[in-house]
């Protein structure tokens, strides 16, 4: 066995959904950098210059779509028009998502229903829309981008939380329904990554102190810093990979250690 050969991407063709920036585009840089072409997708025309700009700039030639993950045709119909001009989908990273924090006995069913229909239903259409296509080619690989919130709770996230708790469930059933077709379904449960979601949470106080969630997530990881989006490159392009073609239904949390730690007695 070549090990080295057995992590290159070359020839495969890989969706990011949510891959303008943060996290998704990071993932898509790494799956690019190991030799897949890359597919990305995302809301707004602005967005999607901005981020074809940036893969330009990465010397990335990505193809960049307008498409909603919740929107069922839409998806269906990226999925088709990738298949047309650049082949079968062979990795799909579902990596959109969306926060919302709110104290739960404030928050509206809408506001948990958009929540649980961008971080889990899109996911379940995305895959949907792409298995398939894995079946007729006779292998596939979905990595699904999960959350500490797969396993914890905290204040005001009981929408994500629930999502992401979901799709981590999710993950583990697309592996027991579509393993035998060789399909790997696995998940990143990335820890605290600085990226635009997480930005109110490193906000600085008035008077120029760091927030005090800040503080909070720095004492509560092991590592004693955030992620950055590039901790997550290395773990994709292995999931993504033929290294790990019997790893099927885990989540890889990459969290510095945060979920093997205690915490600090204060
Ligand atoms: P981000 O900076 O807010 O980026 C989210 C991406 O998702 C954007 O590209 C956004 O693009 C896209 N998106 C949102 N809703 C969409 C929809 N309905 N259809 C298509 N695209 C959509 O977030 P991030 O921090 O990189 O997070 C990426 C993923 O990692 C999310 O699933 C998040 O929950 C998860 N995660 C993040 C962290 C963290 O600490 N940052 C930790 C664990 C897990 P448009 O707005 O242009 O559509
Ligand atoms: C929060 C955060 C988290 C992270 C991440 C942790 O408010 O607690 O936004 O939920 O983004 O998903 O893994």
């Amino acid at each position: 066995m070549d090990i080295m050969n057995s992590f290159s991407l070359k020839g495969k063709v890989a969706l990011v959904t949510g891959g303008a920036y943060g996290i998704g585009f990071a993932i898509a840089e790494a799956l690019a950098g190991a030799g897949a072409e890359i597919v990305f997708n995302c809301r707004s025309q602005k967005n999607l210059d901005q981020a074809l700009a940036d893969y330009e700039a990465k010397g990335i030639k990505a193809h960049g779509y307008i498409a909603d993950v919740t929107d069922e045709a839409q998806v269906q119909e990226l999925v088709a028009k990738v298949a047309a001009e650049l082949g079968t989908i062979d990795i799909l990273v579902n990596n959109a998502g969306i926060i919302k924090r709110i104290p739960m006995t404030e928050m509206s069913a809408e506001d948990f229903r958009q929540v649980v229909d961008i971080d889990l239903v899109g996911p379940f259409i995305c895959a949907k829309a792409v298995i398939p296509g894995m079946i007729e080619k006779g292998h596939g690989k979905i990595i699904n981008i999960c959350s500490m919130m797969s396993e914890l709770g905290r204040e005001t996230v009981s929408a994500y939380a629930a999502a992401k708790g979901g799709l981590k469930m999710l993950t583990r059933n697309i592996c027991s329904e579509y393993g035998e077709a060789n399909i790997q379904c696995n998940g990143i449960g990335p820890g605290y990554i600085a990226t635009p979601q997480t930005a109110p949470l490193r906000e600085r106080q008035a008077d120029g102190s760091r927030h005090p969630f800040d503080q909070f997530i720095v004492s509560k990881t092991p590592a004693g810093r955030w992620g950055t989006p590039e901790d997550l490159m290395g773990p994709a392009v292995f999931l993504a990979s033929d290294a790990s073609d019997f790893v099927n239904g885990h989540i890889l949390y990459v969290d510095g250690g945060i979920l093997a730690y205690i915490g600090k007695q204060p």
